[in-house]
């Protein structure tokens, strides 16, 4: 199936022009046709030819129908622009042109008519002047009349040349822009609109936004013919179960689970934007008619907050348009729907400064490298990325994350600092808990130290990360007492714990003298044990008293007893770093390193 949609002023004849293509009635409302003015969107389908189905989605002309006219052509890729012969372009022309070309669409007809009431010729001229320089410059032109015929052969041929030179849809997840919602006596509720992209299938599940309720696909109906699953392009009828018709509306979505993320915040690239914009704008994207506050960045980038979330990947278009004002102000691409704070002074400029050399549809390996780190997922919500995608060249794949290969090498880098900072401190345990390792790394995530261990030429086992060689290994409840040990002789460094000490954490001579061996203690004498620290933090203190000095001013300094001070003196004596004058005193011999 193809779906276009019609483009062009009020009264120029589109919704004949539909009558008379398909031979259905696009004004379904009684107050369309009494009035003779399309009021909401209107759809008829026929065969142009061939063995596929054109479906038509006309919109209205009229100003004040606009929101209802982007909810029309939002989804649509083709459009059949309408210029009546005798009336030629009008105000209605160029703002439904002015959203095309922000919406990027870029396949169409233009179709002239009423052309036996005046000469088509300068219509058609004027046309092609106004839609050169935008996406449907160069298109062909037909000129018709529905009421001799004159002209609809050539139409119908133009328009299905135009189908099948449309391009495929491309692969993406399903999403359906609901533009209708009823309920239908035994069905319930039934939501009607255009899939773009994906397929969907009876019983599926699918995702409502913006409530994010999971519904099932309870029926399907394409042009009124039940089926059991639709590719896009498709014009469908989705029947929902467990859904009350006031819980769905136009510019609400029906989308594959996983495969998008609640937009709220993004940056955008505006297209033929003014300087300023007004800070408040309507975003319409799709069927969806959201308001959002502008954020000017820089001369053709702006942040856009969304009031409700949408479904939206990289690389769509949009258009912003001023309510008050009744114009369209700006068409933009999205470039980041995951966008960065900007707190500090000059974030916003150099924001700007970045967006200004992104692509509109990045690759893998540049948002990767952009971001440092991110979760796969997220790209594919993004849809940067679909989900059956090969992890891409150049990028690291690691625990769900794709990784930036030079990002990688510095968490790999940090990741051995830390841990040998962790064991120099701790030597008796020397492994340090991923949680930790991480946190001191600045490693995004706990859960690739593991990775990152090994590509540091790290080992990680119960015991957390650590080198490969290790030393000494005590018995776990040894270790945990040695590790209390250290842990207080670190908060007071002379205060060597004594017999009854000892013998409480169970630390016996021959522990005791192990850890000595490892390098975790020293001895300063029978039952004296300090970290190899101690000594020359001794010395640094004394070397702050007036010199000679007595034991008890040592003792004092060191904020400890004689039973430690007195064989630590005598263990400085030994080092040759002091030296005793008589019975009461010593000097310092040596400056302290
Ligand atoms: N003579 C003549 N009249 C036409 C032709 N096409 C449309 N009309 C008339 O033009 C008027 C408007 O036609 P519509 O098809 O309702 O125009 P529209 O573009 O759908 O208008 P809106 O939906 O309100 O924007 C109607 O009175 C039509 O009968 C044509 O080819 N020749
Ligand atoms: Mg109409």
């Amino acid at each position: 199936m193809f779906v276009i949609a019609t483009a062009g002023h009020v009264d120029h004849g589109k919704s004949t022009l539909v009558r008379a293509l398909t031979g259905m009635e696009p004004d379904r409302w009684a107050e369309e046709r009494r009035r003779g003015m399309t009021i909401d969107l209107g759809f008829a389908w026929t065969s142009l030819g061939d063995d596929e189905t054109t479906a038509f989605v006309d919109v209205p002309g009229h100003q004040r129908f606009v929101t209802n006219m982007l909810a029309g052509v939002g989804p649509v890729t083709a459009v059949m622009f309408v210029v009546a012969a005798d009336e030629g372009w009008r105000r209605q022309s160029a703002e439904h042109l002015a959203a095309l070309h922000a919406l990027d669409v870029r396949h169409g007809v233009l179709a002239v008519t009423r052309s036996d009431l005046a000469d088509p010729g300068p219509a058609i001229a004027q046309a092609r002047e106004r839609l050169d320089g935008t996406g449907l410059a160069g298109i062909p032109a037909v000129a018709v009349s529905a009421v001799t015929g004159r002209g609809l052969a050539t139409l119908r041929d133009t328009l299905r040349d135009l189908t099948r030179a449309l391009p495929a849809p491309a692969p993406g997840p399903a999403r359906l822009w609901v533009d209708r919602s009823f309920s239908v006596r035994g069905s319930g509720t039934v939501v009607t609109g255009t899939l773009a992209s994906g397929t969907v299938a009876v019983g599926d599940e699918l995702l409502l936004y913006p409530s994010g309720r999971t519904v099932q696909v309870r029926g399907l109906q394409s042009l009124k013919a039940d089926v059991d699953r639709a590719d896009a392009v498709s014009r469908l009828a989705v029947n929902l179960r467990g859904l009350s018709t006031d819980e769905v509306r136009r510019g609400h979505a029906l989308v594959q689970p996983g495969a998008f993320a609640p937009v709220t915040s993004m940056d955008v690239r505006l297209v033929r934007a003014a300087d300023r914009l007004p800070a408040q704008l309507t975003l319409h994207l799709g069927s969806a008619a959201v308001a959002v506050r502008v954020r000017m960045l820089g001369p053709s980038a702006a942040r856009l907050t969304l009031a409700t979330p949408l479904p939206l990947h990289v690389g769509e278009r949009g258009l912003l348009r001023d309510p008050g004002a009744q114009h369209i102000v700006a068409g933009f691409a999205v470039l980041d729907t995951m966008p960065p704070g900007l707190h500090a002074r000059g974030d916003a400029r150099r924001r700007a400064t970045a967006l200004a050399g992104m692509r509109d549809r990045p690759t893998v390996a540049e948002e990767v490298a952009r971001r440092g780190a991110v979760r796969r997922e997220a790209l594919v919500t993004a849809g940067v990325l679909a989900t059956g995608d090969a992890d891409p060249d150049g990028v690291v794949a690691a625990g769900g994350w794709l990784i930036d290969p030079v990002v990688w090498k510095q968490w790999a880098m940090a990741l051995h600092r830390a841990v040998d900072e962790w064991a120099a401190a701790n030597p008796l345990s020397p492994g340090i808990a991923p949680d930790a390792a991480a946190r001191r790394a600045g490693i995004i995530d706990a859960r690739l130290v593991g990775a990152l261990a090994a590509e540091a030429g790290l080992v990680l086992d119960g015991g957390g990360v650590h080198g490969r060689d290790t030393g000494i290994r005590f018995p776990a409840p040894v270790r945990r007492a040695l590790d209390e040990m250290c842990a207080r002789l670190h908060d007071a460094p002379f205060a060597a714990p004594g017999a009854e000490d000892l013998a409480r954490l169970g630390l016996s001579r021959q522990h005791l003298a192990a850890a000595v061996t490892a390098g975790v203690l020293i001895r300063v004498t029978d039952g004296v044990y300090l970290l190899p620290s101690a000594p020359a933090e001794a010395l640094r203190r004394v070397a702050a008293l007036r010199q000679p000095f007595t034991v008890s001013q040592a003792r004092a300094a060191w904020d400890t007893s004689r039973r430690v001070a007195v064989p630590l003196l005598e263990h400085l004596d030994q080092q040759g770093v002091t030296r005793r004058l008589d019975t009461a005193r010593r000097i310092l011999t040596k400056e302290p390193r």
